[in-house]
């Protein structure tokens, strides 16, 4: 990929779920030597630091989990990516799944106004499709997606310019989507690619199709990559581990296939949980993903040794 500013910004955002650990992240990301990484590659590296909750008094909701801090983060994150964009590209540090919904949400204003399409590629074990109502943990960091897409009501959350259509998201790495997930997924155009799909066939062909879709209608790209899209074995530090996930290859091989469409416009690394981790192993993966993505050769040596 050509040199690019990135802004980098801290969100450690721990509220879309009960257990702790998300509001490390950003910090273990840059201790992993994230900047450094992106430097060496040739790109430019604003870190602006770590972002807040827009100002909130959290009203206790029966079921759905710190409610008034995730619509807080919503808000301020939109702004702050929104504003990322005028900049460069905006590469926002987790936080669990929940800041997704801002973080789209400004990628979402930034190509209303430049009057591009936007694209969506969500690299998960999960769909996190669930609206306010489907949800049965109250995980905000389960209904990104439900909110983005628009396919339910999200009261209080900042209003959508449009709702991000189902035929510019692919789900990558499903293996663990709810009931009520897959009876609404079904109905949509939304790519689906299940993990025995990429058993059977490979990652590659429909990462490819949906590259060349994008590439086609001059479209944005946002990734967002949950750590739990690859297999816990590779990567230990998350809360939700779900066996049978992608594997360190088919992690690089998808960032490598970004990072040649040059068609990358934002992306997100959530979910990582450094409480969880095993000396680092699991950040300095998810640094070398994001490194492939703007450039880096996966048989190029590591930009910092521990
Ligand atoms: B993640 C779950 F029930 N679907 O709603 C839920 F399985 O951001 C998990 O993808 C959500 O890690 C996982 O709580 C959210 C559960
Ligand atoms: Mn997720
Ligand atoms: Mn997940
Ligand atoms: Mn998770």
């Amino acid at each position: 990929m050509k040199p690019q500013h990135v802004i980098l910004q801290g969100a450690p955002l721990d509220c879309g779920k009960n257990r702790r650990g998300c509001i490390m992240g950003p910090d273990a990301y840059r201790t992993a030597g994230l900047v450094e990484a992106l430097e060496s590659l040739g790109h430019t590296v604003t870190d602006i630091g770590n972002i807040g909750p827009a100002p909130y008094t959290e009203v206790i909701h029966p079921k759905l989990h710190r409610l008034s801090e995730t619509i807080a983060w919503t808000q301020s994150l939109a702004d702050a990516t929104e504003a990322a964009f005028a900049r460069g590209m905006p590469i926002t540090l987790g936080g669990d799944h929940a800041l997704a919904a801002g973080t789209v949400l400004g990628a979402m204003r930034h190509a209303a106004a430049v009057d591009r399409p936007l694209f969506v590629l969500w690299l998960d074990a999960h769909s996190d499709f669930h609206t306010l109502e489907s949800t049965d943990s109250g995980n905000l960091h389960g209904t990104p997606m439900g909110y983005l897409t628009g396919r339910s009501d999200f009261p209080g959350w900042p209003d959508l310019p449009a709702s991000l259509p189902y035929e510019n998201i692919a789900m990558i790495g499903l293996r663990s989507v709810d009931p009520a997930e897959r009876a609404a997924l079904q109905q949509t155009a939304i790519t689906r690619v299940d993990m025995r799909q990429i058993d059977e066939s490979g990652i590659a062909t429909p990462l490819g199709a949906f590259l060349e879709r994008i590439e086609a209608v001059n479209g944005m790209l946002h990734v967002s990559l949950d750590v739990d899209f690859l297999d816990p074995a590779a990567a230990p530090a998350v809360g939700t581990t779900v066996p049978g996930g992608a594997t360190v290859r088919e992690g690089h091989l998808v960032m490598e296939m970004i990072n040649d469409s040059e068609l990358l416009t934002s992306m997100d690394l959530v979910e990582l949980n450094p409480f969880m981790d095993e000396r680092g192993r699991t950040t300095r993966l998810m640094v070398d993903l994001a490194a492939s993505a703007l450039g880096r050769n996966v048989f190029d040596r590591p930009t910092r040794a521990f």
